[in-house]
């Protein structure tokens, strides 16, 4: 007979609260990105666990207190795993960042494949994997997340320990001829069969691991059609889905309601003399697109003159990873392109792009997004983007178009009626974003709600539902909700 149920344990690299030290001491901070976006609401007073690294390896002597001050008010409970900082240079920044980042999102050319890497990983995975199976029992479902944890499944079997666990891929899965350049390609995909469930942002990431698995174990047998397949490894079975990852449509589309926030957006346009807004959001990562989308503006005013003066390009990056080299020269690039295309176009009363480098708060973020015309969202290569489905939830006017990377997740869902593009093709973002400029109310107004239907159907709760019932056949609301959580530190 199945166990019961007791509470679900999310375990990732970074817990959601960030620990940080600022001149008048430390701080918790909420952390950012995507994973944290989408899995706050879904764990808030369901008795949750959430397992994960503090971000800082020298933690001060109140780091309990100042965590649980978090825990309480996020609804759910904390267990921090202590990293060395010479575990994190490994572990995160080398074989996470170095290697499958890169490796993963087609970027083979970026990696760095050190040995010393792969060997960090794996010790920081035992780790944590002993935390797992010290702070769990069998009753709990535990859902892995991320790149950074792979071999959770693997080393709680090799413990013996026995869980009910998923793992779920954030960023893409990448095809047989690129994953087969890692050195350890092998052993990273034994590892990953060792889940109960397998779960990728597309049909298309999951045929890639398919083709992988096939190529480096012939003896696997694929078993069933449609969003989750099985998998028959002869002696044990385990499935494999695809499960695009969504936002809290409702709180977007509310917060974009509130008249405060229509106050913002409108005096932003006021502010732009009411001109149309091209918007691009991310963090500031080489896979985002953001000097390619830069160069496409240029591409754009140099040839569509009519757009001189009647349109502005607003890009807001959030800082990201800021101590490796790459992100800093990355930064600086960007910095040096605004300045470029600003030079060549500004004119008394107009500077055609806007370039704000910092964490925006989420009333303002919803006001940008609320007031943007055209959301350019042009990754060269991303596991969904939840950037894409924020602008379109916020347009509640509904009089705005998104233009997508084709190479984005979140095309395969939004692709009939996003603009999508190829975020290498200059010519073509520009053309878009020429078309776009002059398309009609009623146009817009078409697509873009159906795409606000689409995303406010399959949401983060559409989302985490259709997880549960592939790996236990829960839905959300079979996890209880209870009133009070406690903090705890292994
Ligand atoms: P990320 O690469 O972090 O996530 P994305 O999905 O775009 O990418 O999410 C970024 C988040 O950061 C969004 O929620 C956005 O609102 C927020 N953000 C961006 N700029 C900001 C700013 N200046 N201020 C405040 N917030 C800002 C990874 C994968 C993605 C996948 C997600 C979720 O790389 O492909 O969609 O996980 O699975």
């Amino acid at each position: 007979m199945e166990p019961e149920l007791r509470r679900l344990v999310v375990v990732s690299n970074r817990l959601p609260a960030a620990l940080k030290k600022e001149d008048d001491g430390w701080r918790v901070k909420a952390g950012g990105g995507g994973l944290v976006t989408a899995l706050a609401p879904v764990l808030k007073n369901r008795g949750g666990l959430w397992i994960g690294w503090s971000g800082t390896s020298d933690p001060p002597a109140d780091e309990d207190a100042l965590l649980a001050d978090f825990s309480s008010e996020a609804g759910y409970e904390l267990l921090t795993v202590p990293l060395t900082e010479q575990e994190v240079e490994g572990y995160y920044y080398g074989f996470s960042n170095e290697i499958i980042w890169p490796l993963f999102h087609d970027l083979q050319t970026r990696c760095k494949f050190d040995p010393v890497f792969w060997r960090t990983y794996l010790d920081v995975n035992f780790k944590f994997a002993e935390v797992v199976a010290r702070k769990t029992t069998q009753d709990d479902y535990i859902w892995i997340h991320d790149y950074h944890l792979m071999h959770q499944a693997f080393f709680l079997k090799s413990m013996g320990v026995k869980r009910n666990i998923g793992f779920f891929l954030h960023i893409p899965f990448p095809p047989p001829d690129i994953f087969m350049k890692l050195p350890w390609r092998g052993k990273l995909i034994q590892a990953l069969t060792e889940y109960d469930l397998v779960g990728f942002q597309t049909i298309q990431d999951r045929k890639n691991f398919v083709g992988c698995l096939q190529k480096l174990m012939p003896e696997v047998r694929i078993e069933g059609r449609g969003a989750v397949v099985t998998v028959n490894m002869g002696t044990r079975k385990f499935r494999l889905g695809a499960f695009p990852i969504s936002i809290d449509f409702n709180q977007f589309a509310d917060m974009a309601h509130r008249p405060e926030v229509g106050q913002k957006a409108f005096e932003l346009k006021e502010a732009l003399r009411h001109r149309k807004i091209i918007l691009g959001v991310d963090r500031l990562d080489y896979t985002k697109g953001i000097p390619e989308r830069i160069r496409s503006i240029q591409t754009l005013l140099r040839r569509y003159p009519d757009l001189s003066g009647r349109m502005n390009f607003i890009q807001i990056a959030v800082p990201s990873r800021e101590e490796v080299d790459e992100y800093k020269e990355l930064r600086t690039e960007i910095e040096q392109l605004v300045g470029h295309v600003n030079g060549e176009f500004s004119c008394p009363g107009w500077v055609p792009v806007h370039y704000h480098y910092r964490n925006f708060p989420p009333e303002e973020l919803v006001a940008y997004y609320a007031a943007a015309d055209i959301g350019l969202v042009t990754p060269l290569r991303d596991g969904m983007n939840l950037v894409a489905k924020e602008y379109c939830a916020c347009n509640i006017s509904e009089n705005g178009v998104l233009v997508l990377s084709e190479f984005a997740g979140a095309a395969a869902q939004l692709q009939k009626d996003a603009y999508l593009v190829n975020p290498y093709d200059m010519d073509g973002i520009a053309k878009a974003l020429h078309r776009a400029f002059y398309w009609d109310k009623a146009t817009c107004r078409d697509h873009m709600s159906k795409l606000r239907d689409q995303i406010r159907k399959n949401n983060i709760y559409w989302w985490v539902d259709s997880f549960l019932q592939a790996g236990i056949s829960k839905s959300l609301g079979d996890f209880p909700e209870v009133d009070t959580v406690n903090f705890a530190r292994i």
